[in-house]
């Protein structure tokens, strides 16, 4: 029988407390903790809710940079109604030889066909679609993601988006 046996005695003056568990009692105790660490660990296992998350890129996988096309439009004092289209955001910045994919939705505008100067780079965004570049740049430098019909102020532009890497 294992048993932890502290006596109610008093030394010199002081009087102490007894604990006396026996094999029965500790059985029960270390049953609980037990049953704790079982609960812990299933929960853990079927509530995934619970599972600690982290916002780190998954590694091996390209990172994903989201941009939408947007539009900007006003009316000017003596009545005239102005609009640029634009890629939001209109500035994205990339590490050279960083794999990553561009998704463009397209929210503003029916149709952006687009090209990456200095690139063999060509696409079009329509709206309500999803369009997904994979891209990598070996050069720094900072690469204009153009659309071709929103090139300049005179044609509801400009929609140059930047690309920076570095
Ligand atoms: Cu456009």
């Amino acid at each position: 029988m294992v048993c932890i046996y502290i006596s109610k005695r008093t030394i010199g003056g002081i009087q102490l407390n007894a604990i006396i568990l026996s094999a029965r009692k500790i059985g029960w105790i270390v049953g609980a903790v037990l049953i704790a660490f079982a609960a812990y660990y299933l929960g853990g296992f079927f509530w995934k809710g619970a599972l600690t998350t982290s916002t780190e890129p998954v590694i091996n996988e390209p990172r994903i940079i989201n941009l939408v096309t947007g539009e900007f439009k006003a009316e000017t004092v003596d009545g005239k109604k102005i609009e640029a289209y634009r890629w939001d955001p209109g500035t994205i910045f990339v590490e050279k030889g960083e794999p990553f994919k561009l998704s463009i939705y397209g929210v503003n505008g029916k149709e952006h066909p687009f090209s990456i100067e200095g690139t063999e780079v060509r696409g079009v965004v329509q709206q309500g679609k999803e369009t997904v570049v994979d891209l990598k740049f070996d050069k720094e430098g900072i690469y204009r993601l153009i659309c071709n019909t929103h090139s300049d102020i005179a044609s509801n532009g400009p929609m140059i988006a930047y690309i920076v890497v570095d």
